[in-house]
């Protein structure tokens, strides 16, 4: 049996995706960039500095900021998306997900949030969540950002585990790449076109029972 799960946060715990996509919508709107829903997948699962530099460099305005403006655009994305935020609420939990967080404690399975997001904590808090977590891996503290394995191999270690004892939960193409390399066993949320053809999905987070994730260890 698997000793810990890995979860990432937005996308998987809760719908904050739509509101990263609008947050930068908006910002995007502001400097004369247009955004698409497909584009927005690049986005997913990475930080707000590299999800800024992904955005400038679609809209061909890599060099138009100074390193200050930079900061400033990212803390502008950040404010927008935080007032959205606010109203986030123990009703935003995706279904099913509390009652595997409930089932993985009863089994004593480790339970630890490996997102990329600075608002996970707050997310957390707002859900009413943040008792269910043995750990919370720092964004701020790993080296690289999703693809890179660095946010699920903090996740394993803050609970006392290596992540080849755990299994990692994701909706995006960086962070399934990220559990591949940090060596969990991957389980995606979403679509083989966009998640791949070679490990194990689900459509709803209504499938994330701990029997599913128990016959995806077996396998
Ligand atoms: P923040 P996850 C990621 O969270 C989001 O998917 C991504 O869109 C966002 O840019 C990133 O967090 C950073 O978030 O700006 O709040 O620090 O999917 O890894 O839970
Ligand atoms: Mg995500």
């Amino acid at each position: 049996m698997f000793k810990g799960v890995l979860f990432d946060l937005d996308g998987v715990i809760t719908d904050t995706a739509e509101y990263h996509y609008q947050a930068w919508k908006k910002l995007g709107a502001e400097i004369g960039i247009t955004i698409d829903r497909k584009f927005n997948e690049q986005l997913k699962g990475v930080s707000r500095d590299d999800s800024l530099t992904r955005m400038l460099e679609y809209g061909g305005k890599s060099t138009e900021f100074t390193p200050q403006q930079f900061v400033e655009l990212a803390a502008r994305k950040n404010k927008n998306y935080v007032e959205m935020i606010q109203k986030v609420s123990p009703n935003d939990v995706y279904p099913g997900i509390l009652e595997l967080l409930e089932n993985l404690k009863q089994a004593g399975i480790k339970i630890s949030l490996a997102s990329a997001s600075k608002n996970g904590p707050f997310l957390l808090k707002q859900m009413r969540l943040t008792n269910y977590f043995d750990g919370i891996a720092d964004p701020a503290k790993v080296q690289a950002g999703k693809p890179a394995p660095d946010i699920f191999i903090e996740a394993a270690k803050i609970v006392g585990l290596t992540p080849h004892e755990c299994i990692g939960i994701e909706d995006a193409q960086a962070g399934i790449t990220a559990i591949k390399a940090s060596g969990a066993l991957p389980i995606g949320v979403g679509k083989p076109e966009q998640l791949g053809h070679d490990i194990a999905l689900v459509a709803s987070t209504k499938e994330l029972t701990l029997e599913f994730l128990d016959d995806c260890w077996k396998k």
